[in-house]
């Protein structure tokens, strides 16, 4: 069990307080959730007629993983989903974020569906249902089928959005009865740029120039295809949108030409994803840059990229530029991080609080955005249990702390953000540093596969019940 934070008002834990509106609430109805993704937490690789997928295969390969660990078992998630259900119910959380495995529901990525695979997303929906936690599905996290890799060249090929297409209808199909909000693909552009360009990602590629950006655009394709299947197939009231990791371009200093500077980069460097989903072309100058190696596509494909979405997902982690307004051709000069800016546990997790500030703040401006959910936020940490046994995580505390402050800074100004889910629930298989990174507010112990709360389980639980920054 979750023990009560220590210096607890009685007042608060009683509600009164709650009903007084905080000077640092955030707004009534506020969603507070968490998030996982099905690779990295599931485990039971070979159960009930699941498929391959390219996480296996490229987690299996040597030196591919920091640890040479795999996902095999991760948190065991497919067997104890219930014991994890009442985590989130413990934390207070009423939403719940997390990935459908395309290889459980289509083993082959096509053809015949597997519905024991399905079942199980079934059984976990209504296990969160009978606990007051609103499902959030999102689609596609990472872990194509191996067979599509095989059979046309994954995400290379044009047959890849449309077997996506396919099973975003079978979803919305079997699961519209049950799930309201879908997320259509996550993070977009690290799976284009790790799995395809750097290969630190499955399926490990590293393409060249005109490879890329057609992976890129089968992608965003893929995400439109994904949104009109759902669009078509799910009940009424069904509503979707993607789950990015938009660039973000903070204002270095908050002056009127800066902030316009960082709305322009804002444009400019998400193009392949954000941008052209948002309005359905390619800016000149994405285009421009990558001349001969530009993506082939057709008007109509770019008409499905933009397919009405019903909200955006935003995961917000880190500043990936400061940006100064400069009197050059682009309009912006990105300022170089310099050696000594702090960094969390991982090197790339640079805390920059205001990033969930101004992205949000820019997705809304630039494309008349109305509804806007943060995804993912959070960060790993080392963990380490103290001597009376508690992990006391106080600088994942801090950076939560300071990251809902601009959160909040963004809500009391009116930027229309529902919800927060934080990554993550638990401890996970972190892609490529295995389970060297942890990035939960439960710890896991991978051996025995024991969740314990670290003291930032208490954090998240105090602030959602008051619904304000503790
Ligand atoms: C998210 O990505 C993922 O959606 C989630 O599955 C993951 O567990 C979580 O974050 C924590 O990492 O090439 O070494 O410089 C976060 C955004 C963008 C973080 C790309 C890593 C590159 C690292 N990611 N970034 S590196």
């Amino acid at each position: 069990m979750l023990p009560a934070a220590p210096g607890r008002a009685q007042s608060d834990a009683q509600g009164g307080a709650r009903e007084r509106p905080a000077p640092s609430g955030f707004p009534n109805g506020f969603l507070w959730g968490t998030a996982t993704s099905a690779y990295q937490i599931e485990g039971a690789i070979n159960e009930d007629g699941r498929g391959p997928s390219i996480w296996d295969r490229f987690s299996h390969t040597p030196g591919a993983i920091a640890d040479g660990s795999n996902g095999d078992t991760a948190t065991d998630h497919y067997r104890l989903y219930k014991e994890d259900i009442q985590l989130m119910k413990e934390l207070g959380t009423k939403a719940y974020r997390f990935s459908i495995a395309w290889p459980r529901v289509f083993p082959d990525g096509t053809g015949a569906p597997n519905p024991k695979g399905l079942d199980f997303y079934k059984r976990l929906i209504d296990e969160l249902s009978a606990n007051g936690i609103e499902p959030f599905a999102t689609l596609y996290h990472w872990d194509l089928p191996q067979a599509m890799q095989e059979r046309v060249g994954g995400w290379t090929s044009r047959e890849t959005p449309k077997a996506f297409a396919d099973y975003a209808a079978y979803v919305a199909q079997q699961l519209g009865d049950r799930v309201q909000y879908f997320f259509t693909i996550n993070e977009c552009s690290r799976l284009v740029h790790l799995g395809h360009g750097l290969g630190g990602d499955a399926p490990g590629l590293k393409l060249p120039p005109s490879g890329l950006n057609q992976v890129r655009h089968h992608v965003a394709l893929a995400h439109g295809l994904a949104v009109q299947a759902i669009r078509a197939l799910g009940r009424s009231g069904t509503k979707v949108g993607p789950a990015e990791n938009v660039v973000s371009c903070i204002p270095a200093i908050e002056t009127p030409a800066n902030i316009r500077a960082a709305e322009i980069a804002t444009r400019e460097l998400n193009a392949g994803y954000m941008t052209v989903m948002m309005e359905g072309k390619y800016t000149d100058a994405y285009l421009e840059k990558a001349g001969n190696d530009a993506p082939k596509f057709t008007p109509e494909d770019l008409r499905i990229i933009s397919s009405p979405v019903d909200f955006v997902g935003l995961n917000v982690y880190t500043p990936d530029h400061y940006v100064v307004a400069a009197d050059n051709a682009r309009g912006f000069t990105l300022a170089p991080f310099p050696a000594s800016f702090p960094h969390m546990k991982a090197d790339w997790l640079r805390p920059g609080p205001e990033a969930i500030y101004w992205v949000p703040r820019h997705v809304a401006k630039l494309w008349n955005v109305k509804s806007i959910y943060i995804t993912e936020n959070g960060t790993s940490g080392s963990d380490k249990a103290a001597a009376d046994g508690t992990i006391y995580d106080v600088d994942r505390i801090m950076y939560l702390r300071n990251y809902l402050t601009q959160l909040r800074r963004a809500t009391s100004e009116g930027v229309p953000v529902a919800g927060y889910f934080l990554w993550s629930l638990m401890d996970n298989f972190e892609w490529s540093d295995g389970y060297e990174q942890r990035f939960g507010i439960y710890h896991v112990d991978f051996e025995t596969k024991r969740r314990t709360p670290k003291l930032s389980a208490s954090f998240y639980r105090e602030t959602i019940a008051r619904n304000a920054v503790v």
